[in-house]
């Protein structure tokens, strides 16, 4: 898989502002907040996109949504409720080609997306 902004996040090559980090992902605050409260939760594997994942890494995706939460509460947005999304390749306006999943919160959120 080639170098993405996300495995240079990930090196370390790229600062961000890392709220969350254990053995197999981390979480960061997003560059552009589409919320008061935007983070993005990422694994350390390199994985392009949710379509992309095997059953592999069912145990992964179950941690990686775990992560959501634990985060929501962190930045205290899970009382109020929160929005997670995993834009997926053209059609799901996926620009990063590594796995991640928004973490939205601290406003209402509107249905249907754009
Ligand atoms: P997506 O469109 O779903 O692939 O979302 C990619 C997100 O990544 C987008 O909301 C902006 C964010 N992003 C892009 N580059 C950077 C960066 O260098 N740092 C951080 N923190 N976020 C970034």
């Amino acid at each position: 898989m080639a170098d993405t902004i996300f495995s240079k996040i990930l090196a370390g090559e790229i600062p961000a502002d890392i709220v969350w980090s254990d053995e197999f992902c981390i979480a960061f605050r997003d560059i552009n907040p589409q919320a008061p409260a935007h983070l993005l939760v990422i694994p350390r594997k390199a994985i392009v996109s949710l379509a992309d994942a095997s059953d592999d890494d069912t145990a992964l995706l179950g941690h990686l949504m775990r992560v959501c939460a634990k985060v929501a509460e962190q930045e205290k947005i899970a009382d109020a409720g929160f929005r997670v999304v995993a834009n997926t390749r053209t059609d799901g306006g996926q620009d990063v080609p590594h796995l991640h999943f928004h973490v939205l919160g601290g406003r209402a959120m509107k249905w249907p997306p754009g």
